[in-house]
């Protein structure tokens, strides 16, 4: 089953819209499987951000990261990675769609709250960037018949 991962950013944690997020990925059907905060180390989010580290934002971007804790998380569903890009909305908030989270709750791209994997080889590479294995559980929900046919 495909999945993918997702991050809080500081703001996101900051502003109080960590339940409010999560909500929207639960409501919508999708699974969570692995679930953590924490304060991440400047080689983790080098790493994380290492394709665009020839980006004039990059080291601003990695000190934003480093610069109070993030919620981690791996959701999981047929069609998770494309449909939490589309829940998450365009890079820059002024141009994201309302009714996307960084449409609803943001105005700048340096503080666009969400990151969300973007084609299923970055998510494979993310997840295991971020997570152990035994940190993901694999489990059904029980009211699946009433969200897939
Ligand atoms: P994405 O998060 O929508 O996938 P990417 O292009 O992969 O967007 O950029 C990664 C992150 O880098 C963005 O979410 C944003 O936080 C930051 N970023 C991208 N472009 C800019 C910029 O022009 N100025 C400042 N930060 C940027
Ligand atoms: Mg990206």
């Amino acid at each position: 089953m495909e999945r993918t991962f997702l991050m809080l950013k500081p703001d996101a944690i900051q502003r109080g819209l960590v339940g409010e997020i999560i909500k929207r990925f639960e409501t919508k059907g999708f699974t969570l499987v692995g679930l953590k905060l924490l304060s991440v180390s400047r080689e983790l989010a080098e790493k994380h951000y290492q394709v665009h580290r020839e980006r004039p934002f990059f080291q601003g971007l990695v000190e934003f990261i480093i610069s109070s804790p993030v919620v981690a998380m791996v959701w999981e569903g047929e069609g998770v990675i494309a449909s939490a890009r589309k829940i998450i909305g365009a890079t820059n908030p002024l141009n994201s769609e309302p009714g996307t989270i960084r449409g609803d709750y943001g105005i700048n791209v340096g503080r666009n709250l969400i990151h969300g994997s973007d084609a299923p080889e970055t998510a494979l590479g993310e997840i295991a960037l971020w997570f152990k294995p035994e940190e993901l559980s694999s489990w059904e929900l029980t009211n699946k018949p009433w969200i897939i046919e």
